[in-house]
């Protein structure tokens, strides 16, 4: 069916369906239109030992996380979807994690599929209520809309997942980095510890 033309103005632009192939074992999206790529030098103030962050980065300043995007128009209707890489690593104690974020429209939700890997989903509200979803294979979790969310990898390999979301949701990290998350995940003595 074609779009409907109002009288005077051109046609909307109709999007073509397409198809890609992502690897649901090894976690890769073929053919990606962007890569976002995140070092150790783009976590400035994240972790809460930066004498170690600043260790790290001048032994090389390692990538963090890549998040693999097709390009979908950050519109209402539409649905962006990604692969986010999370790589194994500490700074000091501190697991490797992601910036983390609100939503712009707070109260848009998300859904990650862990594909490879372990750690945790740690998500926050803004009156600091925190909860810390195990993340692992085939494990899914729902972000509900107003709740901050970050990716934490305490394994020994990336932590991989396959994220939708709403089109006109934006990234807020904003608060997050003013705020910070009110719980951490260390690994101490070979235990991951929450605190
Ligand atoms: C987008 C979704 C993911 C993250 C990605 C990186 O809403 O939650 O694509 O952007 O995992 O995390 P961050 O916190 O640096 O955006
Ligand atoms: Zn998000």
């Amino acid at each position: 069916m074609a779009a409907k033309k109002a009288a005077g103005t051109a046609a909307p632009q109709l999007m073509m369906p397409w198809s890609i192939d992502i690897d649901l074992v090894d976690g890769v999206m073929r053919e990606p239109d962007r890569v976002l790529v995140r070092r150790a030098s783009d976590m400035k103030g994240y972790y809460k030992d930066e004498a170690a962050l600043q260790r790290l980065i001048a032994q090389g300043d390692p990538v963090h996380y890549e998040v693999f995007e097709k390009h979908i128009p950050e519109q209402p209707g539409q649905l962006p979807l990604c692969i986010s890489k999370l790589y194994p690593g500490r700074v000091g104690e501190e697991c490797f994690m992601t910036k983390g974020h609100y939503h712009t429209v707070s109260g848009t939700a998300e859904i990650y599929l862990c594909i490879r890997g372990q750690g945790y989903m740690v998500l926050k509200t803004a009156d600091s209520k925190c909860v810390a979803e195990p993340m692992k294979r085939n494990r899914m979790v729902y972000v509900p809309p107003h709740w901050a969310h970050r990716s934490v990898n305490t394994g020994a390999e990336p932590l991989i997942s396959f994220c939708v979301y709403p089109g006109d949701a934006g990234h807020n990290y904003g608060d997050i980095a003013t705020e910070g998350f009110p719980k951490r995940v260390f690994i101490r003595g070979g235990k991951e510890v929450i605190e």
